[in-house]
């Protein structure tokens, strides 16, 4: 990942990079995302798409944002850093769960809303796969640690029940596992 060849499709040295013919290379995993859907699912099964539906197409994009930036950089990395690091200190872990709970209630209430049982639109997407990979790193880095989210199931019920969508489409767990 340090390598020369390496930071030439990707400068920022970490993974993933997606390697195609059309455009070289793509970095950052929500903009992958984004690529596969624009290229490889024409139809729109796991995406929204601007022509057909700007305003979920929009919605798609500002999730994708929120989980890359608040969810993924802000909290989680911070979080798997902070409990690798085991500062000890109160202060630091009762951030860290703050900003889980934020994160989450948004994420709760957004289901609640939608009502369809995934994060927006009436199908799996291109979003419920970023913030199902999220959810699964946390599940994975904090289980019986300090840094885990009491009475989780309690909490955020609704998402509880999307996680156990998303596991449920045909190839998740293979990849999650
Ligand atoms: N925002 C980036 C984050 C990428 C990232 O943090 N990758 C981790 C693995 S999930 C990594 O390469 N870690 C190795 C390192 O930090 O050297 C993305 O979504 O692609």
């Amino acid at each position: 990942m340090k390598s020369e060849k390496y930071l030439k499709l990707n400068p920022n040295g970490l993974i993933p990079t997606f390697v195609d013919e059309e455009v070289g290379s793509v970095f950052e995993s929500n903009a992958i995302l984004e690529y596969i859907a624009s290229k490889y699912d024409k139809e729109g099964k796991f995406s929204y798409k601007e022509q057909d539906d700007p305003k979920l197409y929009w919605h798609q994009k500002e999730w994708l944002y929120f989980q890359a930036t608040q969810f993924a950089s802000h909290t989680l990395s911070r979080g798997v850093y902070y409990n690798q690091m085991k500062p000890n200190d109160e202060f630091t872990r009762e951030h860290v769960l703050h900003n889980f709970t934020k994160l989450y209630d948004v994420i709760e209430g957004q289901l609640t809303e939608n009502g369809t049982g995934w994060l927006i639109g009436d199908k799996f997407t291109i979003v419920d796969i970023a913030f199902a990979t999220g959810n699964h790193r946390r599940i994975e880095a904090f289980a019986g640690t300090d840094y885990e989210i009491e009475d989780f199931d309690e909490k955020y019920p609704k998402v509880v029940k999307w996680y156990e969508n998303v596991l449920a489409v045909d190839g998740v767990k293979d990849v999650l596992n």
